[in-house]
């Protein structure tokens, strides 16, 4: 990782300036910065025999609770001695900007961990759930969890005393939230602008948004530490880490846009 300053696009510094409503999707990338590892890194100590996007799965789960479910309140533990970086901060401040200016900001994430509501960014959607809240299998019960481990695994439902909980995110083969999914295609369809930040580009649907704003008419940018599927069909690229790129891109755009 470099900490020079990366060059970033005229074009791309003149569209957040002029944006009518800019949409950003997130992926892990964003997060990086903050000590949190993406899902393409290896995973390390107690969790390094195992691959993230397999644990993901509702197979897992069903096969094992206790496994599944211990990793992923470790990842609530993980989250609780992070912070957001400057990536995230430069996304509320630009955010703050166009509401000043009475334009539109939309921030769509597949990130479960909550760093952007943390940075002060509104009104995000969280395509792919959170970790911060978890649901009894039974009977449906919605738990807060941001504090202590649990004391057993898997967690039981203290609302039925049946049921155990399981994080409120979004596995392979899972259907996203409905109103997620209904406030990114209402965003993909009315935005001028969209940017894909941190994400790969791998995982459907939130991979193909970008292409479908594009062929609305938006102009398409991606911030990532390296070139994705989706760098060949964008319209300009920063290959940078967002931590770095974000502030520079939010700040020459704030001072264009006067
Ligand atoms: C930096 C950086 C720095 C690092 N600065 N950058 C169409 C075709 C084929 C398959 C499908 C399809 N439609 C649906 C599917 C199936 C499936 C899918 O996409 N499979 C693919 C693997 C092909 N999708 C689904 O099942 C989705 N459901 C769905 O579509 O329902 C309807 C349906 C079902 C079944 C069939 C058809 C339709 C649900 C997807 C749910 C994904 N869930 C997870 C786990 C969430 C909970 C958790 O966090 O544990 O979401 S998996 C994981 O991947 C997580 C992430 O949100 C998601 C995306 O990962 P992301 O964010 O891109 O992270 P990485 O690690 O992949 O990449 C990090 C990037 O950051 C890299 O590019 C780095 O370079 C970069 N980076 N440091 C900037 N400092």
């Amino acid at each position: 990782m470099t900490d020079a300053l990366p060059n970033i696009p005229d074009i791309m510094v003149e569209s957040l300036a002029r944006a009518e409503h800019l949409c950003v999707l997130t992926g892990a990338g964003i997060s990086a910065e903050s000590g949190l590892p993406t899902f393409r890194d290896k995973m390390t100590g107690l969790w390094a025999k195992y691959d993230p996007v397999s644990l993901a799965t509702p197979e897992a789960f069903e096969r094992d609770p206790d496994l599944v479910t211990r990793w992923y309140d470790f990842r609530v533990g993980e989250g609780g001695k992070h912070r957001p970086n400057p990536g995230h901060h430069a996304l509320t401040r630009y955010e703050q900007w166009q509401r000043v200016r009475g334009k539109r900001f939309t921030l769509l994430t597949q990130n479960v961990d909550g760093f952007h509501q943390d940075a002060g960014s509104h009104d995000v959607v969280e395509l792919h759930g959170t970790i911060r809240t978890w649901r009894c299998v039974r009977c449906g019960a919605a738990h807060r969890h941001e504090g202590e481990p649990f004391a057993t695994y898997p967690p039981g439902c203290n609302a039925c005393d049946e049921g155990i909980l399981r994080p409120n995110v979004v596995w392979f083969g899972e259907m996203l939230p409905e109103l997620a999914i209904e406030r990114a295609h209402e965003a993909i369809g009315s935005c001028d602008v969209f940017v894909s930040i941190g994400t790969s580009g791998l995982v459907q649907p939130a991979a193909s948004f970008g292409e479908a704003a594009q062929s609305r008419g938006a102009l398409f940018f991606e911030v990532n530490l390296e070139a994705t599927p989706l760098t060949a069909h964008v319209d300009a690229a920063v290959h940078a880490p967002s931590g770095i790129a974000l502030p520079k891109l939010v700040d020459l755009a704030i001072h264009h846009g006067g």
